[in-house]
């Protein structure tokens, strides 16, 4: 192995030989040669080859601050200097962890006090599985043990997380889902609304917790968990009606209400969270990614009082966390992520401005034939491809087409991801309105020769 490689050639000879990456298929990727990313500025990549790259996904729905804010290196180096590590299990803490519990109580919803650390959204949401469970033992209620999620959410992919999830792909390979863990129809209207309207079948699907807690028992579900829009299934944005009649079930039953913030949180529809979006009033939310803007790994459940103050005052030792947990350089980045958010009043310029302008500069794209549906709301998005815009008739088989239009805008300088046939956008919550206009160019362009691919094939 020669450790100075500098070539792209090398680079991907050595990533061939030495790396497993994840969800890819290692022996197609080594066949064509792994894309290598060097550098980052504002919403801009450039990779190996020198090519500039605008990051329509924010790295992994992440990097909310974009690339390059010297203030999150300096919080970092700074830490690192005074204190790189410490614990916060045996009664001690650091600054910089106890600081973050504060300032994430502050930003959100009323009555969110309390944050339980660990190191990205996985962890986070394993977290949740053992604290409902862990809540409804100390609440006498012994048989409170099944989560109900819903098919084609994503929770991360640790066992608890992925048996979360409802990606079946993923629950094929190690025996998943883990017992206790069921799920619902997923309320994506413009595959599975047939002839009703979307708020008819928010309604509707919403009507599944209900049948499915009837079906089990109240007494032995613990909490249902749901995305407020699921991002890795496709930018599914829920009818209006969704939300309220999920909330109304939840209390109806006693079923604890756990939102998962990873993509939503920090700012991406527009407000500080999701559950402030749409009204949700959860009792765990846990939260990544955009916390510390993915510069370093954390992530936090945010656990309301009607939870903590039981965990807290009945609860005795809660045998559960990391050695991570509150890192301190991890959790002074994500003191100055959240700083730099509130400062430069980013959160409401998305709300207000660039994340309406992106909705609105995406819905030009409804009437290009290709396109059966753009949804979205604020800085996420997702223009879903079709083979008929009238039947809402999908590709069969789904995929291929997606794959085709994302690779004509890796080729045309934009990274645009693409689940099944959606093309999905989650750009930096930095993202200027002259950036927006930028993006829609390629994006047209790519739309246009992907049409033309399929006219001639
Ligand atoms: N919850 C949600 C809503 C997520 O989107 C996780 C939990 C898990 O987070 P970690 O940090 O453990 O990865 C996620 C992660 C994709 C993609 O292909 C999306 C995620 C992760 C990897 C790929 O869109 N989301």
């Amino acid at each position: 192995m020669n450790p100075i490689s500098n070539t792209t050639e090398q680079w991907q000879q050595q990533d061939a030989e030495h790396h497993l990456h994840p969800f890819t298929d290692s022996k197609s990727l080594n066949a064509k040669g792994v894309h290598i990313i060097t550098r980052g500025e504002g919403v801009y990549l450039w990779d190996s080859e020198g090519n500039k790259l605008l990051d329509a996904m924010a790295g992994l729905w992440c990097v909310n601050l974009g690339y390059g804010r010297s203030e999150l290196v300096e919080a970092a180096r700074l830490q690192m200097q005074e204190l790189p590590y410490y614990n916060t299990f045996f009664q001690s803490t650091t600054m910089p962890a106890t600081e973050l519990s504060a300032a994430l109580s502050e930003i959100t919803p009323a009555g969110f006090n309390h944050a339980f650390f660990a190191n990205s959204g996985s962890e986070a949401n394993d977290t949740v599985v053992r604290m409902v469970r862990r809540y409804w033992d100390l609440k006498g209620c012994k048989n409170k043990k099944n989560i109900i999620s819903r098919n084609n959410a994503y929770h991360g992919s640790t066992m608890a997380g992925a048996s979360l999830g409802g990606m079946k792909y993923m629950h094929e390979q190690g025996e998943l889902p883990i017992p206790g863990i069921v799920h619902i129809e997923q309320p994506y209207w413009y595959h599975l609304g047939g002839d009703l309207s979307p708020d008819e079948f928010g309604v509707k699907i919403a009507g599944e917790l209900e049948v499915k807690i009837k079906e089990l028992g109240p007494d032995n579900v613990a909490a249902f968990i749901g995305e407020p829009i699921q991002g890795a299934g496709g930018v599914i944005v829920p009818p209006d009606t969704y939300w309220p009649e999920i909330q109304r079930i939840c209390e109806a039953y006693d079923i604890l209400l756990i939102v998962d913030e990873v993509i939503c949180g920090f700012g991406r529809t527009g407000n500080w969270f999701g559950s402030h979006t749409y009204d949700i009033k959860p009792d765990l939310m846990p939260m990544a990614k955009g916390m510390s803007s993915g510069y370093l790994p954390i992530s936090a459940v945010m656990v309301h009082d009607r939870v903590a103050r039981v965990l807290i005052d009945e609860g005795g030792e809660f045998n559960h966390g990391f050695t991570y947990s509150g890192h301190p350089v991890a959790a002074a980045v994500a003191l100055a992520n959240i700083e730099i958010l509130k400062r430069e009043k980013i959160v409401e310029t998305v709300g207000s401005d660039t994340g309406p302008y992106l909705q609105k500069r995406l819905r030009e794209l409804e009437n290009h034939p290709l396109v059966g549906e753009v949804r979205g709301i604020g800085l996420v998005a997702a223009i879903e491809l079709v083979k008929d815009k009238k039947s809402r008739t999908l590709f069969d088989p789904t995929g291929e087409v997606g794959t085709i239009c994302r690779d004509h805008c890796t080729q045309n300088g934009l990274i645009m991801r693409a689940t099944g046939d959606s093309m999905i956008l989650s750009p930096p919550l930095i993202i200027s309105r002259e950036q927006i206009d930028e993006l829609m160019v390629i994006v047209e362009k790519c739309l246009d020769k992907t049409a033309h691919d399929l006219a001639v094939s």
